[in-house]
């Protein structure tokens, strides 16, 4: 099952659940932002869903409206934690660096950034 539910053994819905510990940053009634455990910039937040879905296609076609309110939410923390200038990255798939299977946007801001994707 990869939408519109929690999956016991999915990590992001053990730190949705507040099973595991994160350092929330953001929240609405149906999106987290967290920051990410190994930062690549001054500020990396993750910005998740609470229902599980496996990546960015799959909420975007369950529910585009969550994935609004998931940038909206990107947004706001980059006011929040930076000047409101952000990179927003969704890795989908293992081959472009997707090892967490429940969807979430890397907010990256804090500094000037390169482009070095690959
Ligand atoms: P990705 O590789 O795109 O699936 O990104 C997964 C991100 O999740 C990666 O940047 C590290 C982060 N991460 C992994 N485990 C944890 C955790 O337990 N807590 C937090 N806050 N972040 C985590």
């Amino acid at each position: 099952m990869t939408t519109g539910t929690t999956e016991s053994d999915c990590l992001f819905c053990r730190i949705v659940a507040g099973e595991l510990p994160s350092q929330r940053v953001a929240e609405t009634q149906r999106v987290i932002a967290f920051k990410d455990i190994d930062p690549k910039a001054p500020v990396h937040a993750l910005v998740v869903p609470r229902d599980h879905y496996g990546d960015v296609a799959q909420v975007a076609a369950a529910d585009p409206e969550l994935l609004a309110e998931m940038i909206t939410l990107a947004d706001q923390v980059a006011g929040t934690l930076a000047d409101g200038q952000f990179r927003l990255i969704f890795n989908s798939g293992p081959r472009a660096g997707q090892s967490v299977f429940h969807v979430h946007a890397h907010v990256i801001a804090g500094t000037q950034l390169g482009w070095t994707p690959a």
